[in-house]
């Protein structure tokens, strides 16, 4: 029988020092890009390339029941179109609810998420980190086999290592687990990978409010954001990004039109919201606006 790597899933090897699954000892129980990533957090290779349909179809020709795991920033329609894709008893988890902003309530955020990407079934909020419903998890991981799927990221290596002692490999770096890793009932899938990097929050965030004026552009890590006129914005971002104000150098196609209450989504960091309509530029495309995910009572 071929023997898998215990963190990532890969079948171990000991022909190829450069190939996937290298171990320099076949009696090893993780491959060296495991234990590279488990002991140092170091990346030696950033793994196959993941068939996101291919994991759709894995899960649709199961029975399991299936936990999909994005946390709070990573909401836009392109994950949430491979969630619908998904025709088994499902259930939306919002992982890493640590940082989910303090001003944010979770019942009215639910409420949002589940009326701008109409969801039907449960939503879930919980945290490996401060175990917020992970009992909740516990519950239909005693009833039912479940797969853990989502975006690359997420959590769910984290999560099934919380609740059944696992060593699953977990890192910062996208990609990790790279195969389907079954033990018992439970199956964790490898994560979707998008055209994007994923970004993962070290704390919770404080969203910033800034007042994007005319002759003033944001600098948002690489990516520069200019309004036609002068507005507020709250900014859901991982607050080790660096966001500076700049002078505008240059002129701006401002070809996006955002309305007041709505988010501006920059895949793979966060969201930006507008308390007023403008026309904006930026210059990243994988963007998305949204009705806004937060805001009314006591918010903001
Ligand atoms: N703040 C916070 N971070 C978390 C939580 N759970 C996991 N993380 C972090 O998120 C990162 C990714 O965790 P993984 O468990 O490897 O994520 P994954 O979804 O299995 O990722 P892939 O295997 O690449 O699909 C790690 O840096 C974890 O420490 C959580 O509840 N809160
Ligand atoms: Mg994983």
């Amino acid at each position: 029988m071929i023997k898998k790597c215990l963190g990532c899933g890969v079948a171990l090897q000991d022909s190829d020092k450069n190939k996937l699954g290298y171990t320099p000892k076949l009696s090893n129980d993780l491959c060296m890009r495991c234990f590279k990533l488990k002991h140092y957090g170091t990346n030696i290779n950033d793994g196959k390339i993941q068939d996101n349909n291919g994991i759709v179809n894995y899960i649709n020709k199961s029975n399991s029941v299936v936990l999909f795991l994005v946390d709070f920033f990573n909401i836009n329609n392109e994950i949430i179109e491979y969630y619908k894709k998904i025709k088994n008893i499902k259930y939306l988890v919002i992982t890493k609810s640590d940082i989910i902003p303090k001003n944010i309530i979770k019942n009215k955020l639910v409420e949002n998420i589940k009326e701008v990407y109409q969801i039907t079934e449960d939503i879930i909020l919980c945290s490996t980190f401060n175990n917020e419903n992970i009992s909740r998890i516990l519950n239909i991981i005693e009833n039912n086999n479940v797969i853990f799927c989502g975006l690359t990221n997420m959590g769910k290596s984290s999560l099934i290592n919380k609740i059944i002692g696992s060593d699953i490999t977990v890192s910062n770096k996208e990609n990790t687990t790279q195969e389907f890793i079954k033990i018992g009932n439970i199956v964790d899938a490898p994560g979707f990978v998008c055209n994007y990097p994923v970004y993962v929050p070290k704390k919770q965030i404080k969203p910033i409010t800034y007042q994007l004026k005319n002759k003033y552009c944001l600098l948002i890590d690489k990516y520069i954001l200019a309004s036609d006129q002068d507005i507020n914005i709250t900014l859901y971002l991982p607050n080790d990004i660096l966001v500076q104000k700049r002078r505008v150098r240059e002129e701006y196609v401002y070809n996006l039109n955002v309305q007041f209450n709505e988010d501006l989504v920059i895949k793979g960091i966060g969201f930006i919201k507008f308390s007023g309509a403008a026309k904006i530029f930026i210059n990243n495309s994988n963007i998305e606006i949204r009705k806004s995910l937060v805001g009314g009572n006591n918010e903001n």
